[in-house]
């Protein structure tokens, strides 16, 4: 029988996603019909973007599941009308694009290269960084993109921890967790790199209280969710030079409104939502080989807990 896939993304997406996602489902011997516009009641799966025009699901009767093409779920996680499984997406170009932005931005931020070239007053004033085995970096958030950061920087050397719900197993990363461990991960944070979900229980994780907490001169790299952040909390920390730099992917309102103040802070790096990217030729991978476990009866891959709101 031919399933019915809707793509229910951004309509610009759709030339993108059309050839990867119908190549993994034929490698996976799925009969899809693929298509932007097919009746609500005859649509077996739907492959969804929060950023799409669809936010009724109550005609989608025969629907089996909301496959997210974004990592994210907080747009669509609390949607009332959405009572079939939701997963989220979790794939390797994904996980790469997030360690090759984590990492160079750590590094950057590690080795003061914005001071030494940015020289504008052609001084010459070495002031060499101490090795990465002295620098003590956190990720908050330990799950798939967080675990992969983390192990990464480890590797390259940094003395990394990370901070999560559950307690986690990384190799060579030291594991703090729950309520309990988020003053010690704070106060260990010389560099902090948040790889929370938004959902109610993350928001303002970093409000006043956290940033006092972290070390004097701390860096803040936020590719996780802006409502992460106490945005004022955040400014006034900056402006004391508590917090020395903070480089933030995302934001409580995207695009950053032109008049926000982080757009002009000195000591603000702002990147428009690049950290990264779902590609197609990855994520169709991960699309197709749920849809067939939906027909065969395997549980769905990276299925999102409502509950918890990831
Ligand atoms: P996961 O769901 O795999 O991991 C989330 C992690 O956060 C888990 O370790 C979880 O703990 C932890 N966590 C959740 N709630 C709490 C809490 N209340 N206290 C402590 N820890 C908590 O997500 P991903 O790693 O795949 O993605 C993380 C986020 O990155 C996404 O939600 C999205 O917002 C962002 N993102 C940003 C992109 C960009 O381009 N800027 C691209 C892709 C994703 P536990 O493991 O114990 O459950
Ligand atoms: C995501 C994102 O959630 O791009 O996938 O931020």
């Amino acid at each position: 029988m031919t399933l019915n896939v809707l793509f229910a993304g951004k309509a610009e997406r759709w030339p993108y996603y059309q050839g990867p996602l119908n190549e993994a489902f034929k490698a996976l011997g799925i009969d899809a019909h693929l298509a932007t516009d097919i009746a609500p009641d005859q649509v077996d799966y739907i492959v969804y973007a929060p950023n799409s025009d669809l936010k009724d699901f109550t005609p989608y009767i025969r629907a089996k599941a909301v496959l997210n093409l974004w990592a994210g779920v907080e747009g669509i996680v609390g949607n009332k009308t959405l009572t079939i499984p939701l997963t989220r997406m979790v794939d390797a170009g994904l996980t790469q694009g997030m360690i090759e932005w984590v990492c160079g931005h750590t590094i950057r931020h590690h080795l003061g290269m914005d001071q030494h070239i940015v020289n504008p007053t052609h001084q010459w004033a070495p002031s060499p960084p101490p090795l990465a085995w002295d620098r003590s970096v956190v990720v908050f958030g330990m799950g798939e993109l967080g675990s992969a950061c983390a192990s990464v920087l480890a590797k390259f050397g940094f003395n990394v921890s990370g901070w999560s719900r559950s307690e986690k197993f990384v190799d060579r990363v030291t594991s703090l967790h729950g309520p309990d461990g988020l003053k010690t991960a704070l106060e260990k944070a010389k560099i902090a790199i948040l790889l929370l979900p938004d959902t109610p229980a993350t928001n303002n994780t970093f409000d006043a209280d956290a940033l006092e907490m972290m070390p004097e001169g701390a860096i803040i790299i936020n590719p996780g969710r802006g409502p992460l952040i106490d945005d004022e909390a955040l400014l006034v920390a900056l402006d004391s030079n508590h917090i020395a730099h903070a480089t933030l992917d995302t934001f409580r309102v995207e695009p950053l409104p032109e008049n926000h103040p982080y757009w002009t802070h000195p000591n603000v790096t702002v990147t428009p939502h690049v950290a990264a990217e779902t590609r197609p030729k990855h994520s169709s991978l991960t699309i197709a080989e749920n849809i067939r476990r939906g027909e065969v009866g395997e549980p769905f891959l990276h299925l999102v807990d409502r509950g918890v709101g990831y």
